[in-house]
């Protein structure tokens, strides 16, 4: 895919235009990844919000969990601003100690972890997204893109995203 211009928008138009787009899963992937930080941490919010039916804990594995335990402990622990951070840093790919712990994750014990961390937002553990947090344009048209694709695009476009988050130490 070629883009003419670096603004979100025209990269937003461009990949949802149906005589140039690829394939549903790479652009809405890309367009994902050109939102800000705080509207990705928005979206894959409101995603699980809309999945979290679909999404059966056993299918996240106990197994996988055991490996990201030691980090949601690590945010259990931590003061609201200091877990919004925390996700901010591994969003913007961040080197720090929790996302390179983070980024020798597999794919879908980073899936899991994020998986996790929504629950801990339900049950009151971890910082609730601002009931008045005003998402961009972009963000909620990423937003309407996932809900139109099946759930196992659904799945391979978070997974996509939540791979890339954090710092490879080994890159
Ligand atoms: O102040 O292993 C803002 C299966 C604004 C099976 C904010 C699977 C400013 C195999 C930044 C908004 C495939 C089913 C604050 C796995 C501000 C397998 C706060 C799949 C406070 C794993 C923002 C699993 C915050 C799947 C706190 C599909 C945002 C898992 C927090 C999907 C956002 C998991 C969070 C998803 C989002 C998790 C925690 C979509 C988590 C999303």
């Amino acid at each position: 895919m070629t883009f003419t211009s670096d603004s979100a928008s025209t990269r937003f138009s461009q990949a949802f235009n149906p005589s140039i787009q690829a394939d549903a899963v790479t652009s809405t992937t890309t367009v994902f990844q050109s939102l800000s930080v705080d509207d990705q941490l928005a979206v894959l919010w409101y995603a699980y919000t809309e999945m979290g039916r679909s999404i059966t804990p056993a299918a996240t594995g106990a197994a996988r969990l055991q490996l990201a335990e030691g980090l949601l402990n690590q945010i259990k622990q931590m003061s609201h601003p200091e877990q919004l951070q925390v996700m901010r840093d591994l969003v913007a790919k961040k080197n720090t100690q929790f996302t390179r712990s983070y980024g020798i994750l597999s794919a879908n014990t980073k899936l899991a972890f994020w998986y996790e961390l929504s629950e801990l937002m339900v049950k009151g553990f971890v910082v609730p997204v601002p009931t008045d947090y005003q998402i961009s344009r972009d963000g909620s048209q990423v937003l309407e893109a996932l809900k139109q694709l099946d759930f196992g695009q659904q799945i391979t476009i978070l997974r996509r995203v939540v791979a890339d988050m954090g710092f490879d130490p080994l890159a």
